[in-house]
């Protein structure tokens, strides 16, 4: 393939409520869409930097500079483009992960609607349809908190997620397994903790969570392996796997024995199968992470999400957890699951009148 153009989309969306975690509230998301056109395809990729800089250093104005300015010059060079060939391309620019996830996700896109292909069968997918987790951002009390989860339970979620922080930990995970009994849950950290918190961190081992992600610092693997013999709780990792030798080296050294893949976050949806592919030989049980995805990062995710390694469920929502009106046709709960969609390339487009109503500035970048 050859890239004929390459275009910059940034959206506004708004969240149906506003999202509290321990680095920050998020009330919309600004989305930064790649949209490539070649001779045989066009390919969309989703970027999942947030505004600022809070959850990892890249944030979204950066994401579109670097793609405009060092990203796209470069593909542009390369002959024979294939999604595979857009990570070595790139592998100059240091960092920029989310940034060369979204280029490397269009070409994929593009590469696998000209092939007749859908992703989930190019990533290895075994099923058509997986278990559907989400997460509970921070509340202002556990009533609130207590009202939310049960609205998610009937809605049909099979695995809850609190977000937790200093202050607002033990007391909301013990009033939710209080309230709702065996439910399948977990708590994430967003390395909100120190390894001197551990007895605080140990006081959630009574209550069987399935894991707790990310307690310290993203640097701080030792910190984690230190942690995991400390707490009976299993440690996840999610910020500090940022690469396949990231986690082989989290595992190896005992920092996790759960990995969190968010494609967004290593560089794309080939190296989220590579990070699969090593936990799978670790006996290392890995699951499907969410930043907000609009409809083509979450059926993206879901295809992901349908590999053999993914044995527990992801943070994989239905688009109304977070958006009135997604830019794909929406991704629903059936039975507590989402569909794995089957079309080539990611299966889902942006819908166009939604795309032009939520956009916020287009630029076309010069090749
Ligand atoms: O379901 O898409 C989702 C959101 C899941 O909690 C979630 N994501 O820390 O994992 C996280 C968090 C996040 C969201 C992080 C947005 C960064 C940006």
């Amino acid at each position: 393939m050859k890239l004929a153009a390459v275009e910059l989309v940034r959206l506004q969306m708004p969240l149906v409520s506003p999202f509290r975690t321990s680095f920050g509230t998020q009330t919309e998301r600004d989305v930064l869409l790649v949209h490539v056109t070649t001779p045989e395809a066009q390919g969309w990729g989703e970027c999942v930097a947030a505004i600022d800089p809070l959850y990892s250093s890249e944030y979204v104005d950066a994401a579109a500079h670097v793609i405009g300015t060092w990203l796209v010059p470069r593909l542009a060079r390369v002959p024979a483009l294939t999604a595979a060939r857009v990570g070595p391309a790139l592998a100059a620019v240091k960092g920029h992960r989310m940034a060369k996830a979204a280029v490397e996700m269009a070409v994929l896109d593009a590469e696998l609607r000209a092939a007749g292909t859908s992703l989930a069968t190019h990533l290895g997918g075994v099923v058509d349809r997986v278990p559907s987790g989400v997460s509970v951002g921070i509340m202002d009390s556990v009533p609130a908190l207590l009202d939310a989860v049960g609205g998610y339970l009937d809605e049909g979620y099979v695995r809850i997620k609190l977000k937790i922080q200093p202050g607002w930990d033990v007391e909301p995970v013990r009033a939710v397994r209080e309230r709702f009994g065996d439910v399948d849950l977990q708590v994430d950290a967003n390395t909100a903790y120190a390894l001197g918190d551990w007895q605080t961190l140990a006081r959630l081992d009574p209550f069987d969570l399935l894991l707790i992600e990310q307690p310290l610092d993203e640097e701080d693997v030792r910190g984690h392996a230190e942690l995991a013999r400390r707490i009976r709780t299993p440690v996840c990792l999610d910020e500090s796997i940022v690469s396949a030798r990231a986690a082989a080296d989290a595992i190896a050294l005992g920092a996790c024995s759960i990995v969190n893949v968010k494609p967004g976050r290593v560089g794309g949806y080939l190296e989220a199968r590579r990070i699969h592919d090593v936990c799978v030989a670790a006996g290392v049980p890995v699951w499907c992470g969410g930043m907000i995805e609009t409809g083509l990062g979450r059926g993206a995710n879901a295809a992901l999400a349908s590999l053999p390694g993914f044995t527990l469920p992801g943070d994989v929502s239905a688009s109304d957890r977070f958006y009135t009106e997604d830019i794909t046709t929406p991704f629903v709960l059936v039975d507590g699951h989402l569909t794995v969609p089957t079309g080539p390339g990611l299966g889902v487009a942006p819908l166009p009148d939604v795309l032009r109503d939520r956009t916020r500035s287009r630029e076309t970048i010069g090749l």
